[in-house]
Order: structure tokens, then sequence, then C-alpha cells
């Protein structure tokens, strides 16, 4: 998909909401785009590329809630990249990403992590909070995200849709179908909406497709790109 469709899609209106009468068995807020002080969800959640035919089929969708935002963010302490650990700072707030314990984090095409906001992350890392202006990034990345959150089925889940830009002209696109839920029994579940969606919106499910973070690091921070690769984290 070229970045102009994907920039004027991130203009779009929303469109209007799509009454369901169902009982939703997978539905949790999202912690980061409107976050309470501290809380922690399960993601899950699959990324794919943005193809022209995906994207006229999202275009069709009927959502509950759209909303456009703008992500800042800067990530810190290779050391904790290094064991799966992602420690960022976005618009002004600490959020820690940590692996579920495995079989749940497994699943092929699909991460699977808990999100902790607030001073949750501290204790997480068993660590005091950081002065943010006395250490520097391995990564900083803005991301323009249209986000779509949609019922079907009964069940949630979320499309985003991010176009990146970064430091030395770094620029990627990516979508990403992500369901939430508030248990680790519930991941398989999750699994198989993510499916139904991904197969009914068009998108091929054997495309893998690199995060941006990955992507940037690849790029930009090769050498500690190298070090996750060999760690088998990328
Ligand atoms: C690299 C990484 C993590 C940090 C970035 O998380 P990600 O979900 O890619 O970013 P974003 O901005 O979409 O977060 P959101 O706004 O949804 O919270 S967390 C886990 N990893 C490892 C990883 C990997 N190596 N490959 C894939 C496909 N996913 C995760």
């Amino acid at each position: 998909m070229s970045s102009t469709s994907l920039s004027s899609f991130l203009r779009c209106p929303p469109h209007p909401a799509s009454p369901s009468p169902v009982p939703s068995p997978l539905s949790a807020p999202r912690c980061h785009s409107n976050p309470p002080s501290s809380c922690s969800a399960i993601e899950v959640e699959r990324k794919f590329y943005v193809s022209d035919h995906a994207l006229a089929n999202i275009a069709k969708l009927s959502t509950t809630t759209t909303s456009t935002i703008t992500l800042n963010d800067s990530y810190y302490r290779e050391s904790l990249a290094l064991s799966d650990r992602w420690l960022r700072h976005r618009n002004g707030k600490w959020q820690l990403k940590v692996p579920l314990p495995k079989p749940q984090s497994k699943s092929s095409h699909t991460s699977v992590y808990r999100e902790i906001t607030g001073p949750a992350v501290w204790r997480e890392l068993n660590d005091s909070p950081i002065d943010v202006n006395r250490i520097v990034p391995y990564a900083t990345i803005v991301t323009d995200r249209k986000e779509l959150h949609a019922k079907w089925q009964g069940a949630h889940f979320s499309i985003v849709l991010d176009a990146c830009a970064g430091p030395r002209g770094f620029r990627y696109h990516l979508g990403e179908i992500e369901v939430l839920v508030d248990h680790s029994s519930k991941v398989p579940e999750a699994n198989a909406l993510i499916d139904r969606v991904a197969k009914s919106l068009g998108i091929e499910l054997h495309h893998t497709t690199e995060g941006k973070l990955m992507a940037f690091l690849k790029q930009k921070n090769p050498q500690l790109y190298y070090k996750l690769e060999q760690r088998g984290l990328t």
C-alpha cells in the first residue's frame, strides 16, 4: 500500500456505530490509549502488512469507536530488551511490556505480552523510577495511529493502522489486529478471533510482518538488532 492511501485513511471520519446485542466474552479496557494511573492487561496481537485490499475491507467495517492519535515513543535500557522486556516512555508515561509465561506467549505469528503502566512498572522491575532526561534511548519512533474498535460475533477487537517516522529518515507502515484479555486462559480464544477477523478482512495469515521497533533497529541500530537476533527475540 502506498503511504498516500494510509495517510488519507488516517484522516477518514469515523464509521457509524453498529449495535450488537450479543455480550462479549473478550472485552477489556485499553490501557495505553486512555491510560489510568496504573494497570496491567494482556495483549494478543497480530501485525500485518496493510494491502490496499485489506484497507478497503477495513474501511467497510462497522466500528464502535475510532480515534487518531500521535504516539511519541522512546525505548530505554538495551539490557531489558535483551531479556524480552520492553521499557518505553510513551507520550510522557512509562510502559513496560513483558511476555506471558510459556506456553501462552507461544503462538505462530501472534505476540502475547502483558502491558504494565504507571508505578507498577517499577515494582515489576524491582527498581526506582529513572529520570528520562538522564538516559539515552536506544530507539525513538513517532507514530500516527488510527485505531478502530469493533464488535463482531459478540467479541471486541481493535484494528490499528500505524504510520511511523524516526530519526535519520526512518519510515514504516503496518497494521495490527489486537484483542485484550483479562486472563491468560482467554488467549486461545483471542487467537481464534484474530484468525477469523483476519480471514474476513483479507489479511494474509502466512505473511509475517515486522513490528516498527524491529524495523527501526534493523535499519538504525543494527548492533542491538544483531544481539536480539542472536537471542531469537526478533
Ligand atoms: C519489540 C517488542 C515490543 C515493543 C514494541 O511493541 P509493539 O507491540 O510492537 O509496539 P506498539 O507500538 O504496536 O505497541 P502497542 O501500542 O500495541 O502497545 S513488545 C514485544 N516485542 C517483541 C516482538 C517481536 N520481536 N516481534 C513481534 C512480531 N512482536 C513483538
